[in-house]
């Protein structure tokens, strides 16, 4: 599936919140407002809006409350990212610098707090308080995820299950956002959006396994290859392996991170391991288990060609190469 078809029965909301989300980040200081240019010149595939529009369309009809969540989570998203490179020391975002490669750190942290503040304020105004409830509850679970993953990163000692929960909490948490915002601006009960929130958070669990598989692959461009385990970041192919290891290689490769994380033949014998031992096809089999699961519970949900799109946004998010 392509994302322009997949937008058709959206194309107008898309192309109406494409004009206004420029105008939400505007400054008048200068310096900030030339860096949310530059964020916005290089934007990415625009899937959390999509979510947001596409299952406010399912559960009843988009309003105009709708693009004011699309807006809010977009800018919450963009704040996220801003700061996840300052805290990955990321210096490539999207295939081009990051922010913080750019202006540093300083600025980065800084242009991050104002963009959040933006999604924020944009709620208050409008009274939006069910939004803010959702979208905050998102934030918090974010930067605890991040805070294991680093807790995790330090000791080496990450299980599946720890796995897991981490993912949850900094990439299915948003996008579970997203997809009860999109329910809750349609204006359905609490159980309704429970389950559009569950259905995000499967796709979300999916999404992040993918985005780990690209830091051993060769699908990604804008990425560099090996980033995670240079960060001392165990994702589930490898951790997958390691469990499978024996003790000897085990202590081997928890070496290799451990001490020679920054040099690039150390780097590819781990990615080498990785792939030997199978942890890219068992990452692949547990990430279409959650695809699988989202596309249980949206059955649930009356046919429409909403539905048919995200159905197809599920399924992109699985297959897409980038
Ligand atoms: C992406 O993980 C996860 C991002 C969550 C970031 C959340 C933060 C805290 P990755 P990639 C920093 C909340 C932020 C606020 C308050 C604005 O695997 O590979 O590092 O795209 O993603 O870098
Ligand atoms: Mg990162
Ligand atoms: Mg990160
Ligand atoms: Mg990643």
């Amino acid at each position: 599936p392509d994302l322009k078809q997949i937008q058709a029965p959206i194309a107008t909301e898309m192309d109406d919140f494409e004009k206004k989300f420029r105008t939400f980040m505007k400054s008048k200081v200068k310096l900030l407002d030339h860096i949310t240019g530059y964020i916005v010149k290089r934007k990415g595939k625009q899937m959390r809006p999509m979510f947001v529009f596409l299952t406010a369309g399912v559960s009843g009809g988009i309003t105009e409350s709708s693009y004011r969540g699309a807006a809010l989570i977009e800018l919450l998203h963009t704040a996220t990212l801003v700061h996840d490179d300052v805290v990955d020391d990321a210096n490539y975002r999207r295939g081009f610098f990051s922010v913080n490669a750019l202006w540093k750190n300083k600025i980065a942290v800084l242009v991050g707090d104002y963009l959040l503040s933006r999604g924020l304020l944009l709620s208050v105004d409008n009274g939006d308080f069910g939004l803010l409830q959702i979208v905050s509850r998102a934030v918090r679970e974010m930067s605890e995820g991040e805070l294991l993953q680093i807790a995790k990163a330090r000791k080496l000692d990450i299980t599946e299950d720890v796995y897991y929960t981490i993912i949850k909490q900094k990439t299915a948490s948003l996008i579970a956002a997203c997809c009860a915002v999109g329910a809750s601006t349609a204006g359905v009960g609490a159980d309704q959006v429970e389950q559009m929130r569950l259905f995000g958070e499967k796709i979300g669990m999916a999404f992040q396994i993918k985005d780990d598989l690209f830091d051993y692959g060769k699908d990604e461009v804008g990425k560099p290859v090996g980033i995670d385990i240079k960060e001392k970041k165990m994702t589930l192919p490898l951790i997958f392996a390691l469990e499978k290891a024996s003790w000897m290689e085990k202590k081997k490769i928890i070496y290799l991170i451990r001490n020679k994380n920054e040099d690039k033949k150390s780097v590819n014998k781990v990615i080498d391991f990785v792939k030997a031992s199978g942890g890219l096809e068992y990452a692949e089999s547990v990430m279409n288990r959650y695809y699988e699961e989202a596309l249980e519970i949206l059955a649930a949900f009356p046919p429409s060609e909403y539905k048919v799109s995200l159905e197809a946004l599920v399924e992109y998010t699985i297959q897409r190469k980038k």
